[in-house]
């Protein structure tokens, strides 16, 4: 297999879970800043240019989300995805969705905010849409608050995919200092981020 990849992007996600799988890959590191992203050869992987991509034999995976299914799928012996069929499968499909289709958008409402120059911030966006993101993005954190517990896992009681996802994008979150009012989430955050899968992922 073989994993495109760039430091502090999405590909960090699939790259975790493959560190987190512990089975041989190949990692094709492309430099953004030198948009080493459309070359003529890396546009014929992704079209759109983009990151992560995974090349798994005849397959070519796109979009974060799918290849990070597709990869605690192809290794059900490492048990990072429930068993086909069961509650925790339903469950866990639910955290992997909420975090691609509502935390992800939520968190990057501010992150986009905080790449703006200083006096851009204020003119570029009223006071009332401000608030609005900031009560979607409230929501979004107390219901994943609230879903955890105070647990250690999002799912069960063992680590799966869904925290890798999860924790990846609270990660970014916690960095914006956008979880001051939701300490478990900062623990769940923290707990996460010493794994040495983690390290491995964003250091190596
Ligand atoms: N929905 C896609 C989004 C991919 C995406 O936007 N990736 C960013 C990095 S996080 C990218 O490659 N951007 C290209 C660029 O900045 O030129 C996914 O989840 O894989």
């Amino acid at each position: 297999m073989k994993l495109y990849f760039a430091p502090r992007t999405r590909a960090v996600r699939p790259r975790w879970l493959l560190e987190e799988l512990g089975v041989p890959y190949e990692l094709v590191r492309l430099d953004l800043d030198r948009q080493e992203n459309t070359t003529p050869s890396y546009l014929a992987v992704n079209p759109l240019g983009e990151l992560p991509a995974l090349v798994d034999g005849d397959v070519t995976l796109l979009e974060t989300l799918a290849i990070c299914l597709h990869l605690a799928d192809r290794f059900p012996e490492k048990r990072l995805a429930p068993p086909m069929g069961s509650a925790e499968r339903g469950s866990y499909y639910q955290w992997m969705a909420f975090a691609e289709a509502r935390l992800d958008p939520a968190v990057m409402e501010f992150y986009w905010d905080a790449q703006l120059p200083e006096e851009q911030k204020t003119s570029e966006r009223s006071e009332e849409e401000s608030a609005k993101h900031r009560t979607r993005l409230t929501g979004v954190l107390d219901f994943i608050d609230v879903g955890l517990g105070g647990r250690e896992f999002l799912v069960g009681a063992t680590f799966t995919a869904a925290d890798v996802v999860t924790a990846s994008i609270l990660h970014l979150a916690h960095k914006l200092m956008l979880l001051d009012g939701h300490p478990r989430l900062v623990e769940y955050v923290k707990r996460h981020s010493q794994r040495p899968a983690v390290r491995r992922a964003v250091l190596g």
